[in-house]
C-alpha cells in the first residue's frame, strides 16, 4: 500500500480527499449529531473555504452530506469561515459564521435550516439582511471573526467575537434581543495583552459539583466559567477558569488559571480551533479540536489530503476546580476488536515488552503504571519552565529513576522508528511535591526527513499518594492522542511512519528509569473502522 493511503486515519474523522480545519457549529438535532468543518472542495491546501457536513447518531459512525454553508452573497462570496450554532428555544438551530466580503473584511452572518423538518439540515438559508454584524470603527476589519454559541441572559442573547487591538487578543461581546440586531458592549468581556489574535473563542459554564455538562445559557452557584482562545502566533489553544460576572459582562480568570502563553492547555500536541458544545442526550459537553498535518505541504498535496478532527472528548471540571478534564467519548469503545489483557507485570531498567495480537496501527491503550518509591526520583530543576523544552532535554531514552516509562506506539520491528508517550517523574523542591513529565515525542516517528517532528510534552498536575498512574492512547496509523491521568493532561502528535506501517506496526511497554515499574492492568483493542464517509442516500 503506497504512503499516500497508510497514513490515513481509521477511526479519526476525515474526509476521502482535501483539505479540512477547524470544526464548525457541533450540535445535537433530531437524533442526529451534526458536525461542520472548514473544508476546501478544490485541494489540499487551505483556501476556498466551505463549511462540510457529516452527520452521526453516535459520534463514531459518520454520514457525508454536500457543503451546508458556501459563497454565494456579498457577505460571504471570498470565504465561509469558523462559526457556531446555537439553538434556540422551540428546538430552532441557528447558525453564526464569519463571511468573507466583497471588500475582503470579515463580518458575522447568520444562517437557518431551509426545513426543519428536515433532521439532516441538509439546506441552510442565509437571508439578505446580513451582515448581522460588521467590525465598525476602530476594529480591525481583518481580524474580527469566529462568533461562539450564543447563552441568554436578562432578556439577551450574547456571543464573543475573536479580534485583537494591536497585539492585545480580545474577546468582544455582542448583546441582541431577537438574535439579528447586535450591539456591541462596551467593554470585551476579556482581553490580555500581548496575546496577537484571539481566534475561535469559546466561553461556557461546567458544573462545580459532577462531570455533567451544562447548557451554555447556565449561571448560578454550583457553576464556573471557561474562556478558551486559539492564539495564531504559535498555533497553541489556551483555557482559563474563572467567573463570569452577567451584571457586568465581564469575565475574570482565577488565580490559579493564569492568562496567555504560560496558561493552561486541553492538548499539548496538535490540536488546535476546537469548539465545544452541550449534548442535551447524555447531559455532557462534548469538545472536537483539529489536528493538522505535520508533513510537508508537498506531500499533502502528493497524498491528496489534510488535515483531521480529533476524537470528541466529554470535558468537565476536575474535582479540585482547578483545571478540566477530558475523556474520548464512550460511544469510540464500540469499535473496539480484538482485545489483549495484561495485568501485574514487571518493567526492569532497560526493558521493553511487546503487545502482541492486536492491529497495532490501529488501536485503543489503556494502561496503568505502578512504582513503589518516589525517594530516588530525579531532582527537578526549576528552571525547567517549559515542558516541551524538557521532553526535548529528556527524552525516553535518556536513563532517570522513575521513569521514563510509557508506551512506544507505531514503532518498526526493531525500533528504527517509534512514537514514545511516557511519563518522568521528578523530586521538587518542597519535600512532598513532585513533578510529573508527560512526553510524546515525535523525533523518532519517522526515518522520513523534512517533516515537523516536536517532542511535545505538559506537565500533569496529579496526587501520586497511591503510587499510580494511567495513560490511554489511541493510535490511528498517523495520529496517536494521548490521555494522562485520567484526562489531566492530553497531547495529540501527527507523525508519518516509513516502516511502522499498517501491519508493521508494533506496540511496546517500556521502562528506562532505575526503579522497576508495574504495569497494574493493561488493555488493548484493535480498533475497527467506522462507516465514514458514506453518502446519506
Ligand atoms: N480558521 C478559520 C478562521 C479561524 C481559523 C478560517 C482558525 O475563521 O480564525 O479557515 O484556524
Amino acid at each position: 500500500v503506497s504512503v499516500k493511503y497508510a497514513h490515513r486515519t481509521g477511526y479519526h474523522f476525515q474526509p476521502p480527499k482535501h483539505w479540512i480545519n477547524d470544526p464548525n457549529g457541533p450540535m445535537h438535532y433530531k437524533g442526529w449529531y451534526h458536525l461542520f468543518y472548514q473544508y476546501n472542495p478544490k485541494g489540499a491546501v487551505w483556501g476556498n473555504i466551505v463549511w462540510a457536513h457529516s452527520v452521526s447518531k453516535d459520534l463514531v459512525n459518520w454520514r457525508a452530506l454536500p457543503p451546508a454553508i458556501y459563497p454565494t452573497k456579498p457577505f460571504d462570496i471570498n470565504g465561509c469561515w469558523s462559526g457556531s450554532a446555537t439553538v434556540l428555544p422551540g428546538n430552532r438551530p441557528i447558525i453564526l459564521y464569519t463571511g468573507i466580503d466583497t471588500k475582503n473584511h470579515q463580518v458575522q452572518n447568520y444562517a437557518v435550516p431551509a426545513n426543519a423538518s428536515d433532521p439532516y439540515l441538509r439546506e441552510w438559508t442565509k437571508p439578505d439582511n446580513n451582515p448581522i454584524v460588521d467590525p465598525g470603527p476602530g476594529v480591525n476589519a481583518s481580524a474580527f471573526r469566529d462568533p461562539t454559541t450564543a447563552w441568554f441572559e436578562d432578556g439577551h442573547w450574547k456571543i464573543l467575537v475573536g479580534s485583537r487591538r494591536k497585539h492585545r487578543g480580545m474577546a468582544y461581546l455582542y448583546r441582541s434581543r431577537d438574535f439579528i440586531h447586535w450591539t456591541k458592549a462596551k467593554h470585551p468581556l476579556h482581553s490580555a495583552p500581548k496575546t496577537g489574535m484571539w481566534e475561535c473563542p469559546d466561553f461556557f459554564p461546567v458544573s462545580k459539583n459532577n462531570a455533567n455538562g451544562l447548557d451554555t445559557s447556565a449561571l448560578g452557584q454550583g457553576v464556573k466559567h471557561v474562556l478558551k482562545v486559539s492564539l495564531d502566533l504559535t498555533r497553541y489553544e489556551y483555557y482559563t477558569i474563572g467567573t463570569y460576572h452577567p451584571d457586568k459582562d465581564r469575565y475574570m480568570p482565577d488565580n490559579t488559571s493564569a492568562d496567555g502563553w504560560s496558561g493552561l492547555r486541553y492538548d499539548y500536541g496538535n490540536f488546535y480551533a476546537s469548539k465545544t458544545f452541550f449534548d442535551p442526550v447524555k447531559n455532557r459537553r462534548l469538545l472536537w479540536g483539529w489536528a493538522n498535518e505535520s508533513d510537508a505541504v508537498q506531500s499533502d498535496v502528493q497524498k491528496g489530503w489534510a488535515g483531521i478532527q480529533t476524537i470528541p472528548r466529554k470535558i468537565w471540571l476536575d474535582s479540585y476546580g482547578k483545571q478540566l478534564l477530558q475523556w474520548p467519548v464512550e460511544e469510540l469503545e464500540t469499535l473496539r476488536g480484538q482485545n489483549v489483557h495484561m495485568s501485574s507485570v514487571k518493567l526492569n531498567n532497560g526493558e521493553h515488552v511487546e503487545i502482541k495480537g492486536i492491529t497495532a496501527a490501529q488501536a485503543d491503550v489503556d494502561v496503568v503504571f505502578s512504582f513503589s518509591s518516589l525517594d530516588g526520583a530525579e531532582q527537578f530543576d526549576s528552571s525547567w519552565l517549559n515542558a516541551q523544552d524538557l521532553c526535548g532535554l529528556k527524552g525516553s531514552g535518556v536513563p532517570g529513576n522513575v521513569g521514563p516509562f510509557g508506551l512506544l506506539t507505531l514503532a518498526s520491528e526493531h525500533l528504527e522508528e517509534f512514537t514514545p508517550v511516557f511519563f518522568r517523574i521528578f523530586k521538587a523542591d518542597d519535600q512532598n511535591k513532585h513533578k510529573v513529565l508527560m512526553c510524546s515525542d515525535a523525533r523518532s516517528s519517522s526515518l522520513k526527513s523534512g517533516i515537523y517532528k516536536p517532542s511535545f510534552a505538559g506537565f500533569v498536575d496529579v496526587d501520586l499518594s497511591d503510587g499510580k498512574i494511567s495513560l490511554r492512547s489511541l493510535i490511528d496509523h498517523s495520529v496517536v492522542e494521548s490521555f494522562g491521568a485520567g484526562g489531566k493532561t492530553c497531547i495529540t502528535s501527527r507523525v508519518y511512519p516509513t516502516l511502522a506501517l499498517l501491519g508493521n506496526a508494533r506496540l511496546f511497554t517500556f521502562n528506562n528509569g532505575t526503579q522497576t515499574i508495574t504495569i497494574e492492568t493493561l488493555d488493548a483493542w484493535s480498533m475497527n473502522r467506522p462507516v465514514m464517509n458514506q453518502a446519506l442516500e
